[in-house]
């Protein structure tokens, strides 16, 4: 048996999920990835090949995962603390395919608590969105402003969030919702319907290609860098209590996508035209995050600004 800690991170073979693993391989923790390759991807942990504190299971959560950890339970000790991160991550798509998102994201989420719940697993931290907002009437948001979700995607994100609460009230497992909003960095994937803006607008302006803009381009988001993030995960997933009260994850500074559109062409020398499409549907005009709740729970405060994770992020795909 190992004295280290045994943490398990679902999704870990993700955009976020890897770089949390990186941090927690170099802190010294046994981790198990389980993730079910559907837009993870095995280079994204490449880089640990060779260590033997790093196991990767395929694996869909929710089927449930205590056959998936069973092995490693032997050889690890119980599971210590568990991130959970692995979901389906676009609004759009969740409104095209709700019960898709229900089995994901939902049940997902309930599979995972059910084996923290019986194997006394002692923290649990869930990636939630900004999503389960929708339309807010005062900025930045702070986490007691009204959920009033506009998609599958945020209602199952909110519900999942009162799962977690349920269980840190009932069973007294320490548990920490975290609402991440616009996360950016190297990575994340430029080339799905429902990638980012950031992946898309830094690969396409680094080929030189047009950037499209929907809608007029005032509306604003609170764009959070990766590596930010993954620092989050880590700073709630150690520290003492959680009582499954939600933090938001953001910087607390809005930028407008035309300012983003600006900026990004600059970093790639300035060869794309910028043009403007039709809005999206249901497009939320402005959002930024209050960032004093994750301030007073686990000391966290988001330090990269925009341009320098915008260089990084424009870097990173220029290879
Ligand atoms: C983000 C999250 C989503 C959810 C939501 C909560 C991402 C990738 N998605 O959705 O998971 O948490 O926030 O509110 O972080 N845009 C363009 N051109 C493009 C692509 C996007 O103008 O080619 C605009 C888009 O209309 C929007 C902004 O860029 O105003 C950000 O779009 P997004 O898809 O990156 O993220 P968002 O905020 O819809």
């Amino acid at each position: 048996m190992s004295a280290k800690s045994f943490v398990v991170v679902t999704g870990g073979a993700g955009f976020i999920g890897s770089h949390t693993v990186d941090r927690l391989l170099e802190r010294g923790c046994n981790v198990a990835v389980l993730d079910n390759f559907s837009t993870g991807k095995r280079e994204n942990l490449a880089q640990w090949a060779e260590s033997d504190s790093l196991e990767v299971v395929a694996a869909d959560i929710s089927d449930g995962i205590f056959a998936a950890l069973a092995d490693l339970e032997e050889r690890w000790g119980k599971v210590e603390r568990i991130v959970h991160l692995a979901a389906q991550t676009s609004v759009v798509h969740s409104i095209e395919n709700p019960l898709n998102d229900v089995r994901n994201n939902y049940t997902g989420t309930v599979q995972v608590l059910e084996y923290a719940r019986r194997k006394g697993v002692r923290k649990v931290v869930f990636a939630s969105s900004a999503a389960v907002y929708g339309d807010v009437s005062t900025l930045p948001v702070r986490e007691d402003a009204p959920c009033n979700p506009l998609s599958p995607y945020g209602i199952d994100k909110l519900g999942s969030e009162y799962w977690l609460r349920y269980q840190s009230s009932i069973f007294g497992m320490d548990s920490q919702p975290l609402r991440f909003f616009n996360v950016y960095g190297p990575r994340q994937d430029p080339r799905s319907p429902y990638s980012g803006v950031i992946s898309i607008f830094s690969d396409r302006a680094s080929a030189g290609k047009e950037l499209r803009i929907f809608g007029d381009g005032a509306q604003t988001r609170d764009f959070v860098y990766v590596g930010d993030v993954s620092r989050a995960i880590l700073l709630a997933l150690f520290a003492e209590g959680g009582t499954g009260e939600a933090a938001n994850i953001g910087t607390g500074n809005e930028t407008s996508v035309n300012e983003l559109a600006a900026l990004i062409n600059e970093f790639c020398g300035g060869r794309s035209t910028i043009s403007h499409a039709a809005a999206r549907d249901g497009e939320i005009l402005r959002s930024v995050a209050d960032v004093n709740r994750a301030r007073e729970l686990f000391s966290f405060d988001a330090k990269i600004v925009l341009r320098d994770g915008l260089k990084t992020t424009v870097a990173s795909l220029q290879g």
